[in-house]
């Protein structure tokens, strides 16, 4: 029978990426963004009625809640939640921080995320379903700058974990996947659209691709249905620990 996944940010990176994986795997795939031009061109792009693009800004309950009431007959049984949508701002250390960038980060990857969640749920366990959440490495290791990022992603990786709890006896399944360098729009979103900064960072890095972890997500979805994938971290080789830092008087 054929399964419906809802991707959240499936405009660029990782949720675009995703939605090929998902649709040339023969799944219905619901995929949104704030980019209505690029969810156009995806759905031209994805074999005729596989992809229903659904434009809407994650932090907006009312325009979510309005594009999932009016998802086609099709659509309407969700099998699997991906939430993906997710942001960060900034590099700069707490102290000279903008706190705006601050709530935004906390609105998009926390708020949002617990919502969406809640609303999916009762299809989700009728379905005996699955949520993939997008944590990431910074959940698990602090950097410099990364301060409010790192918290909404220790905080996706511990609500995936709760929900497994939560879900206990009921067969959904939930998986935090915990990526660290992926080559996508993140830092040029990060550095309010400093394309230079990006290429920089990635330049020689081999990073993994949005590809890479459409591929994990599809491998995890398609897991015999007794197996739950709990946490998993990825990084590419090129990248791995620093140790502590020592101020000295
Ligand atoms: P991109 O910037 O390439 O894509 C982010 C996606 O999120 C876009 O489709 C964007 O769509 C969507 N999005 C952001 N804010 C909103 C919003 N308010 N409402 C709706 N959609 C929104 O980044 P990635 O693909 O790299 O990031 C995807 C996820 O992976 C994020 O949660 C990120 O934290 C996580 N991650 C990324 C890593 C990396 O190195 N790239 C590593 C670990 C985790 P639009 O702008 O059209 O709304
Ligand atoms: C994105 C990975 O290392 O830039 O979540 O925080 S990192």
């Amino acid at each position: 029978m054929t399964k419906t996944v809802l991707i959240t940010g499936a405009t660029a990176g990782i949720g675009e990426a995703a939605v090929h994986a998902f649709a040339g795997a023969g799944w219905r795939v619901i995929a949104t963004g704030r980019r209505r031009d690029r969810l156009d061109a995806l759905v031209a792009s994805v074999d005729a009625g596989k992809v229903h693009g659904a434009a809407f800004d994650v932090r907006d309950e009312a325009a979510r809640d309005a594009a999932l009431d009016a998802l086609p007959e099709d659509f309407r049984a969700i099998d699997l939640l991906i939430n993906n949508a997710g942001l960060a701002l900034g590099t700069k250390p707490a102290q000279q921080a903008d706190v705006a960038q601050w709530k935004t980060m906390i609105d998009t990857n926390v708020t949002a995320l617990v919502s969406l969640t809640h609303k999916v749920l009762p299809r989700l366990i009728e379905r005996k379903g699955a949520i993939i959440n997008l944590s990431s490495v910074a959940a698990t290791y602090p950097y410099a700058g990364g301060n409010v990022y790192g918290g909404t992603k220790a905080f996706v990786e511990q609500f995936s974990l709760g929900l497994r709890s939560d879900l206990h006896g009921t067969g959904v399944r939930v998986t935090s996947i915990e990526p660290g360098m992926v080559e996508t729009e993140f830092t040029v979103v990060r550095t309010g659209g400093d394309q230079g900064a990006s290429d920089t960072l990635y330049k020689g890095a081999n990073p993994m691709t949005g590809d890479d972890i459409a591929a994990t997500m599809l491998w995890i979805a398609q897991l015999p249905p007794h197996l739950n994938i709990n946490r998993l971290e990825l990084m590419p080789v090129s990248q791995s620990f620093a140790g502590f830092q020592v101020a000295r008087e």
